[in-house]
Formats: C-alpha cells, structure tokens, sequence
C-alpha cells in the first residue's frame, strides 16, 4: 500500500524579463529537493522560456511558486488546472504569497505558504486532505527548526484486544512473531509487508533499531531480527521467564542497520525453551480493558 501523495511543483515563467533563463529561480527547486530528501516524489514542471504545461495534468497537491510579475499567470494555471482536478489541493508560495497572503486566498489557492517553505510542504504533505491551516507561517515551525536534528521515528507493534495474548509459543524452536500494526511513521520509510501481519519493509536509510520482545512461563528465551531479503539474524538478549513462577521478561535487540541501500524486509522471530501453548508470547491482562501491546519495534532514521 503506498501512503505517497502525487505532487507536482510549477515553475512560471517570466516573459518580462530580458533573458528568463540566465538564473534559474531556486525557491522551488529547493521544495522539490527538500521534499525527495523526505521521501516524496514530486514532479516537477519549469515553465521559464516559454514552456507550456502539459494537457491534462493529474495531482493530488499542486504547488506554485510566484514572484509578483508572475501571479496573473500562476491564477490562471491554477483556475484551468481545478477544472480538471476538483478535488486537488493548491499551494502557492514564494515572494508574492508572503507579502500577500490573502490576494491569494481571494483568488482561489487552498493554502498559502508565508516565508520559508520547506517544513511547510512536508507537513502539507504528511496532513492531505487534512490541512487545518489556510496559511503557513515561518514562525509556525520555529519548534520544528529547532529539532531540526530529531530523526524519523517508526514504531510498529503486534497489538490485540484485551481477550486477546501475544499467541502462543508451540514448538521450541524459532518462531514467527505477529507484528500488525504502525502506531507511528513520521517521515513515511517503513510498510507493513500485506497479507503476512507479521513482516515490515524498509526504505534506504540507516535506522537505529529497538525491539522489545516479551515472553511468559516459558523460561529461557531469545528473540531475533530476520533480515528477510538477505536472510540474515541480529540476536536479542537471552533472557528468563519462569515457567514455574508466573515468570515474564523481555528479550531485547539493540542494533544500527547501516545504509540499506534497497527496500529491505524484516521480521521478528522468538525461541523458547519451553513451549506454552496458551500465551507463551505474552500474557493478557484481559480485566484492565485496554488494548494489549507485547512486541514493539522502535527505529530511528538517523541517514
Ligand atoms: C536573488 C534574487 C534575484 C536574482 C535571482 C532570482 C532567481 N532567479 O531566483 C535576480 C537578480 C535575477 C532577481 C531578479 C528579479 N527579482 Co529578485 N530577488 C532575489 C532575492 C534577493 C533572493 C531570492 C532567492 O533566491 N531566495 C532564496 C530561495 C531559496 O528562497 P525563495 O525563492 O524565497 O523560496 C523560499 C520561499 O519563498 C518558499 N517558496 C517559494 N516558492 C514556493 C512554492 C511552494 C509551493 C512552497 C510551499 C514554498 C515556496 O520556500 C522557499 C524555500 O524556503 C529576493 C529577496 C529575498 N531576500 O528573498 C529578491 C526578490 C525575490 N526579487 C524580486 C523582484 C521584483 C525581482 C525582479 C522582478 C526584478 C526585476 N524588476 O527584474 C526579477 C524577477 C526574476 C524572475 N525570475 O522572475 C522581489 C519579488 C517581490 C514580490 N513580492 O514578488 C524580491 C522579493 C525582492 C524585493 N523585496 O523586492 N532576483
């Protein structure tokens, strides 16, 4: 399932000038690299020397930028273009938007993106069709700026209802765990590999990886991550849960899984000692009446 929005980024040109092309307009350019940087795609079209848009562009966000010599055009394209994408998201900004905000509004845009655009566009992004703000301001992401150096964070987890354990552990020997679902995926890298409820996939990066994997009355166990595209193990803690004394612990994987250069998949598998049939992967606490979590994978996108 891809969570990518299609966008395309238009250029305008300016006739006005003597020589058009002798300095490329960089504002954009800079969204468009900002936004592959965060894992987007956008297309992007340089209308600068008289190139014409194609016919029948489809988009879920358009994003203009506009000087105010190049508005009227930018209004134009942006009336035309809505005919054909009614329910598509328009965003303009650069020099013109900043200083006016509201003329754009006036003139039909759906968001104004007020000084810099950077941070604004990937939240833009991340938020359609949500976007609760008309218009963006620089200031709104000072915070942002300032954790700037705080990595994509992904956490996925193998979480069931109260009635529900962490499954059971039958044989004693390497086993599957269930892992169903992302609570959190701030820049969009990972996906959870469909029809298996148990396997994750990962864009290109490097990802420092945390994995918590509880065991119960099952006395020593281990828990390790599979590399499923190049079959290879990185190996938890070896840890203890008494199968006699209501015993419960997790094993823990620590580890950096430095420049994936291509999609990677991975799963997490767990052995016991001692098989327990009913809940071996974690005891229910049925009477709290929240959700159980038991397996939780936690990555950071550090590159
Ligand atoms: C360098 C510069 C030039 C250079 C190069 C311009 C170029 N080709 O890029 C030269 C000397 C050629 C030039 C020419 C002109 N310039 Co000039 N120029 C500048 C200057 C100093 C910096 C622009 C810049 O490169 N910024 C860096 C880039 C990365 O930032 P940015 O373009 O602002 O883009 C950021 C945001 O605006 C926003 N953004 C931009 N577009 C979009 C789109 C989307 C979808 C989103 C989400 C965000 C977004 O995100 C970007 C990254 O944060 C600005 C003043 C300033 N300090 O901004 C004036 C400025 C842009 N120029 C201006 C003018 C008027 C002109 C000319 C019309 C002058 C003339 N009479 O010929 C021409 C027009 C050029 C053209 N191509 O149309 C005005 C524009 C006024 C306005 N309200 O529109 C400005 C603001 C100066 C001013 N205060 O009067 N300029």
């Amino acid at each position: 399932m891809s969570k990518r929005k299609k966008i395309t980024l238009i250029q305008p040109d300016s006739p006005f000038l003597f020589n058009p092309l002798t300095f490329p307009n960089l504002g954009l350019l800079d969204i468009s690299a900002y936004l592959k940087k965060k894992n987007y795609n956008p297309d992007f079209y340089d209308l600068t020397g008289g190139v014409n848009l194609p016919e029948n562009l489809h988009s879920d966000i358009f994003g203009f930028s506009s000087q105010i010599t190049q508005f009227r055009s930018v209004v134009e394209m942006q009336k035309k273009l809505r005919k054909q994408n009614p329910n598509s998201l328009f965003v303009i900004g650069g020099p013109f938007p900043t200083h006016s905000p509201q003329e754009c509004l006036k003139e039909g845009f759906d968001v104004v993106v007020n000084g810099e655009g950077e941070k604004a566009i990937i939240d833009i992004a991340n938020n359609y069709p949500h976007i609760e703000n008309k218009v963006h301001t620089t200031k709104d992401y000072v915070d942002t700026e300032i954790t700037n150096h705080i990595p994509d964070m992904i956490i996925l987890a193998d979480l069931k209802p109260p009635s529900l354990s962490g499954s059971a552990s039958t044989s004693g020997s390497w086993e599957t765990r269930d892992l169903q679902t992302e609570i959190m995926d701030t820049g969009n890298f990972c996906t959870l590999v469909a029809g298996t409820s148990t396997s994750f996939e990962l864009e290109p990066g490097t990802y420092d990886v945390m994995v918590e994997a509880p065991a119960y009355k099952v006395d020593t166990h281990q828990a390790r991550l599979k590399d499923i595209t190049n079959t290879s193990y990185i190996y938890g803690t070896t840890s203890s849960a008494s199968s006699l004394y209501d015993g419960m612990s997790n094993s823990l994987i620590v580890t950096r899984l430095d420049n994936l250069l291509v999609n990677t998949q991975y799963k997490i598998e767990h052995r016991t000692q001692t098989p327990n049939a009913t809940n071996g992967f974690g005891g229910q606490a049925s009477d709290f009446g929240s959700d159980n979590l038991y397996l939780i994978v936690r990555l950071k996108k550090i590159k």
